[in-house]
């Protein structure tokens, strides 16, 4: 069973919006959702993924059903949500809904009691989670049982993750990183997971955990903040991913707190196939070995393997039993991602040295944007942007910001009042995609093509 230690002793499976969920209560009112969900024969939910016991149960519900879950940001705006709806086509919320349910059904969890359905096969569609690349709307990323299942084993065995461990973070439910690793991760181990609804430094510093999960600009708040630092040090992991970890971040951390972190390496496509082991070396700015059954490889621009010296970079490229069936609708962008031989495009690029330890140096393209921790695409904001009347022309880029490793700024041709804009966009897409600066100029530099040149802009 996927959800393995959901059965067995009666602890606390999840703290939750300070709610305490017991593993039988879960179990018993998950079963009882599952059971309505297949008698009345539903292939596919949407939840709405605000941190509270019912988006638990919810997502819990659909793991033994075999119903695919469409977890939806509780912040989208009104056309990712439109595009979210349209293009998943889910029959309905299950558990909470947004004020704009856009048209759909609610069902809310059940209470009663009911057997735990048969186990769905492994090839299953588990979720679908929508991420953005460089240019359009967000792409559903479709993730089977089999490769939750088999990404869970893998950081089981490099964290020596057990069910003495209690898990802490305040991750968004709607990524691998909070819901895979964070929520079903604990559900399978048997370690209690407290989910503190925000990842602030106050709230991880009073969980009392031993394991955190956070992203860069987590660790970076909590490094700011030196008292509360400290009481980590009675943590066994303090794990940090979803983006680069500042090497003076790493280090404050270490001395903070008295262990380095772990850092590891994934994508929504691939979930994590990187990662230092706790019995293993942890180096600043370093992500690791390949996880068990990750096999990983370098590509130069003409697709020729590039040696593993430490120094040569190339195009990151990884296959093992965790990465993604494909883009839900979109056969284009799987077969450009998703290589015949199994190898996912990760548009990374890396370095391996000669004892397989890997170092993201970068994104390849400068139009995938990662604002603390979300991957956003300039593109999807461009195209926001342009729909205002005030806005002639624009160019979306990330620009380095020591709070959220990226910032998000627009170059505006135009005019009007910035805020506007701002809010232009998050009410349209999610929170973590507004505009944090709006910079209008006369024009934007463009090549011979006609091209926006961007690195002209910030340079
Ligand atoms: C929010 N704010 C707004 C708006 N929305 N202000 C104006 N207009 C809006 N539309 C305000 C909030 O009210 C808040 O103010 C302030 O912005 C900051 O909010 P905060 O919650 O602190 O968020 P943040 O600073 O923007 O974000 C930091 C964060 C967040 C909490 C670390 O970025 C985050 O949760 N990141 C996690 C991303 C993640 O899980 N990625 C995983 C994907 P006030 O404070 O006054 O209320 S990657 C993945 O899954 C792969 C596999 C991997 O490798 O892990
Ligand atoms: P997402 O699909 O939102 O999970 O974003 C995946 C991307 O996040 C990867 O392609 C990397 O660019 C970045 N990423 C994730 N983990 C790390 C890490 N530990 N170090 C550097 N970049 C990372």
């Amino acid at each position: 069973m996927l959800l393995q230690a959901l059965t067995g002793t009666d602890r606390t499976a999840v703290t939750v919006a300070g709610a305490e969920l017991s593993r039988a209560e879960l179990l018993r009112r998950a079963a009882s959702t599952a059971a309505e969900l297949r008698a009345a024969g539903i292939a596919r939910v949407a939840v709405h993924a605000v941190p509270t016991p019912e988006t638990v149960i919810a997502l819990v519900a659909c793991l033994l059903a075999g119903t695919t879950a469409v977890p939806v940001p509780p912040d989208s705006g009104a056309s990712e949500l439109a595009h979210v709806l349209g293009d998943a086509a889910p029959a309905g919320w299950l558990g909470l809904a947004p004020p704009d349910p856009g048209g759909l059904p609610v069902v809310g969890v059940a209470a009663g009691t009911a057997a735990v359905p048969a186990e769905p096969g492994p090839e299953t569609p588990a979720l679908i989670l929508y991420t953005s690349g460089t240019t359009g709307p967000p792409k559903g990323v479709v993730l089977s049982r089999a490769a939750l299942t088999a990404g869970l084993d893998a950081l089981t065995d490099a964290w020596h993750w057990t069910a003495e461990d209690t898990l802490v973070h305040g991750l968004p439910l709607y990524h691998v990183h909070g819901l895979v690793l964070g929520l079903f991760g604990p559900l399978r181990i048997g370690s209690p997971l407290v989910h503190t609804g925000r990842p602030t430094p106050e709230a991880y510093a009073s969980a009392g955990g031993s394991l955190y999960f956070g992203v860069p600009t987590v660790w970076s708040r909590i490094v700011a903040e030196p008292d509360l630092a400290r009481r980590l040090s009675a943590a066994r992991l303090l794990v940090s991913g979803s983006a680069p970890l500042p090497t003076q971040v790493f280090g404050r951390l270490a001395e903070l707190t008295g262990a380095p972190p772990m850092e590891r390496y994934g994508m929504s496509e691939t979930m994590i196939t990187i990662s230092t082991r706790v019995d293993g070396e942890r180096r600043p700015g370093w992500v690791g070995l390949p996880l068990p059954g990750v096999r990983t490889r370098l590509r130069d621009d003409a697709g020729r393997e590039v040696p593993a010296d430490g120094e040569t970079i190339g195009s990151l490229e990884v296959a093992g039993p965790m990465i993604f069936d494909g883009y839900l609708n979109r056969p284009d962008a799987t077969e450009q991602t998703l290589g015949a031989d199994g190898f996912v495009r990760t548009g990374d690029a890396a370095v391996i040295d000669p004892g397989g330890f890997h170092r993201i140096v970068g994104r390849e393209s400068t139009d995938l944007i990662k604002t603390g921790g979300f991957r956003v695409g300039a593109g999807e904001i461009e195209t926001c942007l342009r729909e205002h009347p005030g806005v002639a022309d624009v160019a979306v880029v990330g620009v380095p910001d020591d709070d959220l490793g990226q910032r998000i700024v627009a170059f505006v041709v135009g005019a009007g009042d910035p805020d506007a804009l701002i809010g232009h966009v998050a009410d349209r897409l999610a929170g973590h995609k507004r505009p944090r600066e709006i910079r209008f100029v006369p024009d934007l530099p463009r090549n011979a093509l006609g091209k926006v040149q961007k690195h002209r802009l910030t340079s």
